[in-house]
């Protein structure tokens, strides 16, 4: 079997997250997502307008997700990986060589975004109805 992790904030969930989550899943045969704290949030300078719970809630309910675990801090992808004997390490390619130093644990992925959606960009145009 071959596990696949990733991290995010995953707010006001839209297609972009969507795809990214759906085509890590389809690397192995089990997803774990790591979702950001609304502390890590701060930590992040990222204000997130849906709050953990609910944002965990959302990614816990996809069909695509075998496991939802909460992201506190920038440290814990290495024992995450080694706890969870995770075979790869995908984020999307705003990420790209970041957690290269991590290729030592697994192997790192980045794929495309999805161009076009970001929840920063959801917010703006709600903003000027
Ligand atoms: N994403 C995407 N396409 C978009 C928007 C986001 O593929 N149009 C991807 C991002 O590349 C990321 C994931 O969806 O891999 C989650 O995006 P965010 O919630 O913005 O995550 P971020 O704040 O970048 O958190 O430790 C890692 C961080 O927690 C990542």
């Amino acid at each position: 079997s071959k596990t696949v992790i990733t991290y995010g904030t995953f707010d006001l969930f839209h297609i972009g997250h969507l795809r990214l989550l759906q085509r890590l899943r389809a690397l192995g045969d089990r997803l774990i997502v790591g979702v950001s704290t609304d502390e890590f949030n701060a930590l992040k300078n990222k204000q997130s307008s849906i709050c953990f719970e609910d944002r965990i809630e959302i990614i816990s309910g996809l069909k695509c997700v075998d496991l939802v675990i909460p992201e506190n801090d920038w440290q814990q992808k290495e024992r995450d990986i080694e706890q969870y004997s995770a075979d790869i390490l995908g984020m999307g390619e705003d990420w790209l060589g970041k957690f290269d130093h991590l290729s030592s644990h697994c192997e790192v992925v980045y794929l495309p975004r999805t161009t076009g959606i970001s929840s920063t960009k959801i917010k703006q145009n709600l903003s000027i109805l």
